[in-house]
């Protein structure tokens, strides 16, 4: 042994190839895993890289998806996180396979790739996240709360930066997932289709007739016909709302402007409060499972 082959490296420096390698395995793992709920991890994730970064208030410069704290108490209990368990397990065995990569960028990372593999628009994405320990932890209530009116999701939105419009448009994820009466206490799919993204909340949202569920569970509305879809209270505040309306009605009509403005404003959010050492030009887009090889 003389030590002359020893060639001294460098810390690692991930380039866009390895943060592909580790969107192809969050592609393949949803792949995998069709068994759970209406067969895809998908929205679950989506909604972990939304709460990670829906935390974000821009007066302190507080919370947003830099650190990860969701992975301690208290910010781990707080009530409108129950369930995000389940996504962050899910990403566990890929966090082992890519130690490199903190969890807060992973959760964005996985938050992206859900909405590309369920058919959504490419969402531009750059690392630059540090995990962070429990202290952290943003206070409970930062959170939109399903029951409440205009003046709450204003003020919640408000808080993170976010104009009516632009309330809209990422309200338009509710094409997605369902609500679990064991989680949020609410219950149901807001679409026929959960686990592809499509204008579909909107159009359900104008078209359908909606009254209040009859049930022991919190006040939610079903619609007329099927009795099998939901709208949250927050929801049909969307289209009661003149001016949360017109976007509404504008969506429902035209899915390549939905997916723009929803692109637009998930990279936003998921880039909120992060102390990026990189500009806007060093943003990536990833490769989907539907994209030309
Ligand atoms: Zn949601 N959301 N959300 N949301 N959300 C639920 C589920 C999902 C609100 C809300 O209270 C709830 C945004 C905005 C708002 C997703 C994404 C995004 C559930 C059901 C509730 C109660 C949770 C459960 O029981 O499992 C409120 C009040 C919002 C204010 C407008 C935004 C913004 C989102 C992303 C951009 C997704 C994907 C789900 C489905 C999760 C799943 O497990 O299927």
């Amino acid at each position: 042994f003389s030590g002359k082959e020893i060639i001294p490296k460098g810390p690692f420096t991930p380039k866009f190839e390895d943060y592909q390698q580790v969107y192809n395995a969050v592609a393949k793992a949803l792949e995998e895993h069709d068994e759970y709920d209406d067969g895809s991890y998908g929205p679950v994730l989506l909604r972990l890289a939304w709460h990670a970064s829906g935390t974000y208030d821009k007066e302190t410069g507080t919370g947003g998806s830099n650190g990860a704290t969701m992975r301690f108490a208290p910010e781990g209990d707080h009530g409108a996180n129950a369930g995000l368990k389940a996504a962050r397990d899910f990403l566990e065995p890929i966090k082992e396979k890519f130690p490199w990569i903190s969890y807060s960028d992973l959760w964005i990372l996985a938050g992206v790739c859900a909405i590309q593999e369920m058919q959504g628009p490419h969402i531009p994405y750059r690392p630059g996240r540090a995990d962070r320990d429990l202290s952290f932890c943003t206070p409970d209530g930062r959170l939109p709360d399903a029951s409440k009116e205009h003046k709450h999701l204003r003020a919640i939105f408000g808080r993170m930066g976010f104009n009516d419009q632009e309330i809209v448009a990422l309200s338009g994820a509710h094409a997605l997932g369902r609500c679990h009466a064991d989680r949020s206490g609410y219950d149901g799919p807001w679409t026929f289709s959960p686990t592809t993204l499509t204008n579909d909340f909107y159009k359900l949202l104008l078209e359908e007739k909606w009254q209040w569920k009859k049930w022991n569970g919190p006040k939610q509305f079903e619609d007329v016909k099927t009795k099998s879809l939901m709208m949250l209270p927050t929801d049909m505040v969307l289209i009661k709302d003149k001016s949360f309306r017109q976007y509404v009605e504008k969506y429902a009509k035209d899915n390549d402007l939905f997916f723009k403005d929803f692109a637009d404003v998930v990279l936003r959010l998921f880039e909120l409060g992060v102390p990026f050492t990189t500009g806007e030009d060093a943003r990536w887009t990833f490769k989907s499972s539907f994209d030309e090889a």
